[in-house]
C-alpha cells in the first residue's frame, strides 16, 4: 500500500510523462478517469498487468495506410504478423500488408531485442506518433506482444464486422516478460468429449491471456480420448461414451497432431495427462487382460471417482503403458507427459509407491519429463519430476518435502485455481467440493507461499484445470473459464508486486466488452465492476 502511494505521488511529480514499475500500476488502474471518446486506453489497463510500463508521448493510430513489418526472412514472424492482420482486417477495414521491406512506419514486429531480461517469451512494445514497434527474443514474445496490442486497442477491434473506430494505441513503452514459465490451463476431454474444434476455440482464448500450456486430461473411468495404434479398444471401444451416457468420441491421431499444431502456432505446448493407476475404467472396460481378476468391467457414465485401479502386479501393464507411452510421447513435441496419480483410492498404498517406480522411467525412457498430480509426492518421485497441486490447505508436509529434495510444482489449488468450481450457490454448472469461488477468490493466493514450507524457487508455475462432469460444450466451458481464467493468468504472468483486486477488477472489468466482441460466454460476476 504504501509503496502504491508513493509511485501515486511520483505520477503526479512526472505529469504526463507516468513512470509506472510493477507496484505503480495498480494506482494508475485504480485512478485513471474513464477515457474521453477517441482517447486511447491508457497504457498498462491490461491482462495479465505488465512488468513495466513508461506511459507519455503521442498515440499511434493505425490508418488506411498501415503496414505491418515483420523481420526480413522469417517466416515464424511473418506467421505472427499474418495473424495479427487477420485480427486487425474485419473490424478496421484496412489492408494491413503484411511486409517483410523494413521501414521505420507502422506496426512493426521485430527480433532481436538484445535484452537479456525479456528472457524467451517477454517483449518490448514501443508506441508513438510514427509506429508502434515490438521486440523481442523470440517469436512466443512477440506472439505475446501481439497479445497485448490486441487489448491497448478498443474492444470492438475484436469484432469481425468493420467497425467505425479510431484505432488509438497510447504512446509509450511497455516491457513485460512473465513471473513464471509455466502458464496452463487444463481440459477434461474424457468426462465430456471435446472434438477439434472445441479445443482450437479453447486455444483461441488461452493465447489472448499468454498462457503457454494445454494440459489436456486425454482418459479417465469415463472415456480413453486419443487413439493408440497397440491397443486399439482404447479409443475404439473405451471412448464410445461419457458422463451421461453420450456419445462420446476420441481423437485420432491427426487429430491430436492437428491440435498440436494450432497450439504450436499460438505458443501453447500441449502436456497430454493419462491418468494412472486409477481413474482408468474405461481402459479396463477395453481389455479384461488389465485387470486383475481378468474380467472386464462396464464401461462407466457416472460421476464417481476412485474406484477403478490398474493391476500393480501383472507384468502386462507395463508393457500397455510402455506402449501408451511411446505412442503418444512420438506424437508430443512438448516436455511433459503426465501421469495422472491422482485419487488412486483403490490401489493399496504400497502398490500405488511400486507402481510409481515403474511408470515413471517409462516416461524418461521415451525422453519426457514426468509430470503427476501431486499425490506422486507420497511415493518416490523420479528426478526432475513435477508435481501438480491440487490441494486446498496449502499445509501438506509431503508435498513441501518433495519440493525441498527437488521435486518442481505447478500449482492449482482447487479453491482458487479450479474452473469448475460453482461461483456461488446459484451457479447452474460446476461442482462445489471445494467450496465456491467466485472471481476475487481465484485471485487471491500466491503460486510462491501457497504450500508451507515450498522453496519459491520450486514453484514453475500455476494452471487452471477445468473438469467436466458438468460440462458439455465450449459456450459452458467458457462459462466457467470467463471470468476467471484471465485472473489465474495475471497470477502466472505478472509480476507479484502488482497483484491487487482493487485494481485488478478495475481491467478486468475492460474485458468484458471484449469477451462479448469475441462471443465468449462470460460469467457476470456482481464482485466485479463491468464497464
Ligand atoms: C478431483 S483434482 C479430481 C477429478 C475431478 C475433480 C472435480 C483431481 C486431480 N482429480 O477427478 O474431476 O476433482 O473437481
Amino acid at each position: 500500500m504504501r509503496q502504491r502511494r508513493q509511485h501515486r505521488t511520483l505520477a503526479r511529480l512526472l505529469g504526463s510523462l507516468v513512470l509506472v514499475a510493477a507496484a505503480g500500476l495498480t494506482s494508475i488502474g485504480a485512478s485513471a478517469p474513464p477515457s474521453a471518446a477517441g482517447a486511447p486506453r491508457p497504457l498498462g489497463q491490461i491482462v495479465p498487468a505488465p512488468a513495466s510500463v513508461t506511459a507519455g508521448g503521442s498515440a499511434y493510430t493505425i490508418g488506411s495506410a498501415t503496414v505491418i513489418r515483420v523481420a526480413a526472412g522469417s517466416p515464424e514472424t511473418q506467421r505472427i504478423g499474418d495473424y495479427l492482420a487477420a485480427v486487425l482486417r474485419p473490424s478496421t477495414g484496412y489492408a494491413l500488408p503484411v511486409t517483410g521491406g523494413a521501414g521505420a512506419d507502422g506496426i512493426r514486429l521485430l527480433l532481436g531485442a538484445g535484452d537479456k531480461a525479456l528472457g524467451d517469451e517477454g517483449y518490448r512494445l514501443t508506441s508513438s506518433n510514427g509506429a508502434v514497434t515490438v521486440t523481442a527474443n523470440q517469436p512466443a514474445g512477440l506472439f505475446h506482444g501481439v497479445q497485448t496490442l490486441r487489448q491497448l486497442l478498443p474492444a470492438a477491434v475484436e469484432k469481425k464486422g468493420k467497425q467505425p473506430g479510431p484505432w488509438k494505441i497510447a504512446g509509450g513503452t511497455i516491457t513485460d516478460w512473465p513471473r513464471y514459465a509455466y502458464r496452463g490451463a487444463m481440459l477434461d476431454v474424457s468426462r465430456h468429449f471435446f472434438g477439434v474444434d472445441q479445443v482450437k476455440r479453447y486455444i483461441d482464448q488461452l493465447a489472448l491471456y499468454k498462457i503457454n500450456t494445454l494440459h489436456l486430461h486425454l482418459s479417465d473411468d469415463q472415456g480413453w480420448r486419443i487413439a493408440v495404434d497397440s491397443w486399439p479398444r482404447l479409443a475404439g471401444y473405451g471412448g464410445q461414451t461419457q458422463v451421461g451416457g453420450g456419445k462420446g468420441g476420441s481423437y485420432t491421431k491427426a487429430d491430436y497432431q492437428a491440435i498440436i499444431a494450432y497450439a504450436s502456432a499460438h505458443y501453447l505446448r500441449v502436456v497430454p495427462e493419462i491418468d494412472t493407476p486409477g481413474h482408468t475404467n474405461a481402459a479396463l472396460a477395453s481389455y479384461a487382460e488389465l485387470n486383475c481378476n481378468g474380467v472386464a468391467p462396464p464401461l462407466y457414465t457416472g460421476t464417481n471417482v476412485g474406484f477403478s485401479s490398474l493391476c500393480v502386479a501383472k507384468a502386462v501393464t507395463y508393457k500397455f503403458l510402455d506402449d501408451v507411452v511411446r505412442e503418444i510421447a512420438a506424437m508430443t513435441p512438448g516436455p511433459y507427459l503426465h501421469i495422472g496419480g491422482d485419487e488412486a483410492h483403490s490401489t493399496p498404498h504400497s502398490d500405488y509407491v511400486a507402481f510409481m517406480d515403474k511408470v515413471q522411467p517409462i516416461v524418461q525412457k521415451y525422453g519426457k519429463t514426468v509430470m503427476a498430480w501431486h499425490e506422486i509426492t507420497g511415493a518416490t518421485p523420479v528426478q526432475g519430476a513435477i508435481a501438480q497441486y491440487w490441494g486446498t490447505l496449502g499445509n501438506e508436509a509431503q508435498v513441501a518435502a518433495a519440493a525441498k529434495a527437488g521435486t518442481k510444482l505447478v500449482m492449482s489449488p482447487a479453491n482458487h485455481a479450479y474452473l469448475d468450481m460453482k461461483y456461488d450457490a446459484k451457479s447452474p454448472l460446476g461442482t462445489s467440493w471445494a467450496g465456491y469461488v467466485d472471481v476475487d477468490k481465484s485471485y487471491a493466493w500466491d503460486p510462491a507461499t501457497f504450500v508451507k514450507g515450498v522453496p519459491a524457487g520450486a514453484v514453475l508455475g500455476v494452471e487452471a484445470p477445468i473438469w467436466s462432469e458438468t460440462l458439455t460444450n465450449s459456450s459452458q466451458i467458457e462459462y466457467m473459464a470467463f471470468p476467471r481464467l484471465p485472473g489465474i493468468a495475471e497470477i502466472g504472468w505478472s509480476p507479484v508486486s502488482t497483484h491487487d483486486w482493487a485494481s485488478y477488477k478495475v481491467r478486468l472489468a475492460q474485458q468484458g466488452p471484449r469477451f462479448t466482441a469475441l462471443g465468449i460466454n462470460y460469467y457476470r460476476s456482481p464482485v466485479v465492476p463491468w464497464v
